[in-house]
């Protein structure tokens, strides 16, 4: 039996013999898609970026009283929003759009609704809900309290998110400590759920065109930085408002472009030296540079001007491609979406433990399900690895953070293979790999730790070896 029918099967009798709306509610996103909290300081662009990542304009991107609500957004058969109650109740509510930003009445003070679900039918959001938190350490501390409240691997909540994108604007002391306090030490809360975000990347060095480029390098120095790879292992450079403007770009604002791209280049030079001379000409520069920022806007003027686009689609094309939104999918996919089994089960059961007391025979059930699955086992490990807790030498510590599925869960993955390796390659590495592990797990100068980790090294091999096999 999988793990996640494994799991299902728990939870349904714990629903059956305790009729608690809570585990009802776990068992139900059992078969739901991942959900995915986007958390961050406030500003640090987490509206944007899931705009982005949705590909539609949907979250507000200013400070309305909506914004300060933790609010999902899940793909449905039509355009709803519900609001549910810090007193259980919930409501629809009804709400309107301007620019596409979904603006919703609320019809009481923010400080009574537990959180907003908006339904938006969404192919991006079948593969997983995207849930846009208040920002941390943000204007009122009430409004960070609920965020960290929410985040935080403890209480009811813990339950609510399986994974989460972390936007980082600039490493800095605060988002260090936040990131430890949202990964409890017990593997639990392990650093496997979470992606880190460089965001705003197209701002860093002033907007100048290489800015991305930038980007990307103070992204690798980060992910270098030991205290910050132990809790988010990638950090992807994305600018949310290019991907958002690539998504949603209309003929207006490439024309507005383009008429300046047709002015002389001295002219041009000096009209985009700042943001401010630019929006001094007028309503239509200035919405523009909200919608595209300074960065948005000299590519713009840039690629019509060299006549690298020449229409509204090429050019929404082109922002697309240097926002980096499709990268962070893609990152997205292996690291949270190849995991969702082994995720989802674990914010399951974690709603067992908090539901139930500690004795009884369910929450007994939940911790053979976390004692005996691999997929736990690797996800415990995988935490020890990182946070150093295992005696591995450095040119092992990368393979077996492969190995157990720290850059995705594919065999390929696993194995460091090129995306089209074929079968019979897999099955060689496996089969080496797997007699590699095995003697080191059985090597008397072994220390303990390090052979229990090479002998579920090599079951994980062993599992890649029979997926072959039923496949071949
Ligand atoms: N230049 C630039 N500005 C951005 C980017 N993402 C967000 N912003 C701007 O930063 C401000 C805050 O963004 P928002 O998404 O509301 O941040 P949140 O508070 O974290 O949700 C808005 O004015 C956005 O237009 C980005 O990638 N590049
Ligand atoms: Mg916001």
């Amino acid at each position: 039996m999988s793990l996640l029918d494994e799991t299902r099967a728990l939870l349904d009798r714990a629903v059956a013999e305790t009729r608690d709306a809570r585990l009802a509610r776990a068992r139900g996103r059992l078969d739901e898609p991942l959900r995915v909290a986007i958390a961050g300081k406030l500003k640090a662009g987490k509206s944007t970026l899931l705009n982005a990542l949705i590909g539609e304009e949907l979250a507000p991107t200013d400070a309305g009283e909506c914004t300060r609500v933790v609010t999902w957004y899940a793909d449905g058969p039509g355009y709803t929003v519900t609001s549910y109650l810090k007193d259980g109740n919930a409501e629809a509510r009804p709400f309107t759009r301007r620019d596409g930003a979904v603006r919703i009445d609320l019809g009481r003070p923010a400080d009574q609704v537990e959180r907003l679900e908006v339904r938006v039918p969404s192919a991006r959001l079948r593969r997983h809900t995207l849930i846009d938190t208040p920002g941390i350490e943000s204007l009122s501390a009430d409004v960070s309290a609920r965020t960290t409240a929410f985040l935080e691997a403890e209480g009811e909540r813990a339950t609510r998110t399986d994974a989460v994108i972390y936007l980082l604007r600039h490493l800095h002391g605060g988002d260090v400590r936040f990131l430890e306090a949202f990964h409890g030490d017990d593997g639990a809360g392990t650093p496997v759920n979470a992606v880190g975000v460089l965001s705003r990347a197209d701002e860093i060095g002033g907007c100048r065109l290489d800015a991305m480029t930038a980007a990307g390098r103070v992204a690798a120095r980060y992910a270098t930085d030991e205290r910050l790879r132990k809790l988010c292992p990638v950090v992807v450079p994305v600018a949310g408002l290019l991907g958002a403007a690539g998504a949603t770009l209309r003929e207006g604002e490439f024309r507005v472009l383009a008429q300046v791209a047709a002015l002389p280049l001295d002219d041009i030079l000096e009209l985009l030296l700042t943001a401010d001379r630019f929006a001094a000409g007028g309503d239509d520069r200035r919405r523009l540079l909200t919608r595209l920022g300074l960065f948005g806007v000299r590519l713009g003027v840039r690629l019509i001007h060299e006549g690298d686009v020449s229409d509204a689609a090429g050019l929404a094309a082109a922002l697309t491609e240097r926002s980096g939104i499709t990268e962070l999918r893609q990152v997205l996919t292996t690291h949270l979406e190849g995991r969702a089994e082994v995720l989802k089960a674990r914010s399951a059961l974690a709603a067992l433990d908090e539901c139930l007391p500690p004795g009884s025979p369910l929450v007994a059930g939940a911790e053979r399900i976390r004692a005996g699955a691999h997929e736990f086992v690797e996800l415990r490990l995988l935490h020890q690895l990182r946070s150093g807790r295992l005696p591995v030498a450095d040119d092992r510590r990368a393979e077996l953070d492969r190995l157990l599925g720290g850059v995705g869960g594919t065999p390929r993955d696993r194995l460091g293979l090129a995306a089209g390796a074929p079968a019979e390659e897999i099955a060689d590495a496996a089969k080496s790999a797997q007699a590699r592990w095995q003697r080191l797990a059985e090597h008397p100068l072994s220390a303990r730790d390090l052979r229990t980790a090479a002998r579920a090294a090599a079951r994980t091999c062993e599992g890649i070896l029979a997926g072959q096999n039923q496949q071949g």
